[in-house]
Order: C-alpha cells, then sequence, then structure tokens
C-alpha cells in the first residue's frame, strides 16, 4: 500500500526567482511547471507572484517556492526584497530576440549583487520552439554559460520541452549542495525543514549554501 503524506509535508524548502527582459517567457514557464499550463495572450507580470511545486529528490521532498516579477522596470517589485533568501535563480532569455541574451549579463550583475556568491543559477532560453526565428544560438549561449560558471538549458514553455527538466536540474543541485552541508543547515531560513517559515528578515541568508561544485558539464 502506498504511504500517504500531505501536500504541505515536505523535507526542504527552496526559493528560487525567475529574472529576465519583459516577455521572454517566465510566467509562462511557471505555471506550465506549477499547473502544466500555458497562455498564448499572458500579460505582463505587474508585481511579484509566486507558486509552489514539490518534486522529488533522491528519497526527500523538495518544495520549491519559485517567485516571478515584471521584466519591466515600472512594473518591478523592490529588488532586495525580490532577491532575499533566494537560493536558485532561473534568467530566462528569448532566443529569438538577440537583445534578451545580451541583457542576461545585466541581470546576472544584479543577481549576483543581491544574493550569495554560491546561488545556483542556470541559463534558459525559452520560446525554443520557433525554430525558423531564432536569432541567438545553442553555441554562443553554452559558451556564455560556461564562461559565467552557469548551468544552462533552452527550453519551450508551449510545448512543454525541458521545463521539467531545467526546474529539476536547479532543484536537485540546490539539494546536493545543502545536502552535502546537511550538519551546517541549523537555523538557516533558506534551506528549510518542515515546519519552519521564512525568515525575511535575516542578514545571512543562504549560509546553507557554500559550496556549489561545479556548474557545467
Ligand atoms: N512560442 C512561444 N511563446 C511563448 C513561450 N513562452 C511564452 N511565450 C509567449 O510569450 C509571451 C510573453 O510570455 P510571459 O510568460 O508573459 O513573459 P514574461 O517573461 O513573464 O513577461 P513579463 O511579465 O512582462 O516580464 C506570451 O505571449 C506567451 O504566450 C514559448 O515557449 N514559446
Ligand atoms: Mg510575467
Amino acid at each position: 500500500m502506498a504511504t500517504y503524506r500531505a501536500e504541505d509535508d515536505y523535507d526542504y524548502l527552496f526559493k528560487v526567482v525567475l529574472i529576465g527582459d519583459s516577455g521572454v517567457g517566465k510566467t509562462n514557464l511557471l505555471s506550465r511547471f506549477t499547473r502544466n499550463e500555458f497562455s498564448l495572450e499572458s500579460k505582463s507580470t505587474i508585481g511579484v507572484e509566486f507558486a509552489t511545486r514539490s518534486i522529488h529528490v533522491d528519497d526527500k521532498i523538495v518544495k520549491a517556492q519559485i517567485w516571478d516579477t515584471a521584466g519591466q522596470e515600472r512594473y518591478r517589485a523592490i529588488t532586495s526584497a525580490y532577491y532575499r533568501g533566494a537560493v536558485g535563480a532561473l534568467l530566462v532569455y528569448d532566443v529569438t530576440r538577440h537583445l534578451t541574451f545580451e541583457n542576461l549579463e545585466r541581470w546576472l550583475k544584479e543577481l549576483r549583487d543581491h544574493t550569495d556568491a554560491n546561488i545556483v543559477i542556470m541559463f534558459v532560453g525559452n520560446k525554443a520552439d520557433l525554430r525558423h526565428l531564432r536569432a541567438v544560438s545553442t553555441e554562443d549561449a553554452k559558451a556564455f554559460a560556461e564562461r559565467e560558471n552557469t548551468f544552462f538549458m533552452e527550453t519551450s514553455a508551449l510545448e512543454a520541452m525541458n521545463v521539467e527538466n531545467a526546474f529539476t536540474e536547479v532543484l536537485s543541485q540546490i539539494y546536493r549542495v545543502v545536502s552535502r552541508k546537511a550538519l551546517d543547515i541549523g537555523d538557516d531560513p533558506t534551506a528549510l525543514p518542515r515546519g519552519q517559515t521564512i525568515n525575511i528578515g535575516s542578514k545571512d541568508d543562504v549560509s546553507a549554501v557554500k559550496k556549489v561544485g561545479c556548474c557545467s558539464d
């Protein structure tokens, strides 16, 4: 007989942020991963939204709390609050718009200015289904990711291609880091054993994530 676990029964809670230019597909990646939904007519995000989903990593239940905000400056939430406590980030660009790829540098800088150096980062080239409109090659993106020591994947929220893989890979990498440091987690607010809440006010936000191993294959 299957063992029953309540929906909110989890071993770890990880905060992951989505960032990138407006229109690259952040909100649809989130809805695809958390609800298996996609919308062709989604509106620009205003402020902040978040959604959760739990996955299994090894024998543990990892609950991801994924935050999504606007790519457009005027709609964005307060930056420091958005990043606080994040242990993973998906930096999304649109493979059909080269400028969104060039802007990854700016997003990466903002991310690194606001988070622990060992946060797990993945570049995500979304809209890979638009093959005839491609403006950023896989090779260029891969090379950039290698230079910046981040993970990289191409996705399509529309076709549900690699969306599961991208989030799962980031969460597994965070888990790997945290479990390696399992004895040190203590009361760290970002590697939350179940039953605890996020401590937004803490200064030492990502102390559980001390050593990310390697970042590319
Ligand atoms: N073809 C294709 N279209 C996509 C894909 N993902 C998103 N879109 C479309 O791109 C547009 C923008 O998607 P959003 O998810 O709203 O983009 P966003 O990054 O959240 O934008 P902001 O909230 O303004 O920052 C929508 O019309 C989506 O339907 C994809 O994988 N393929
Ligand atoms: Mg959005």
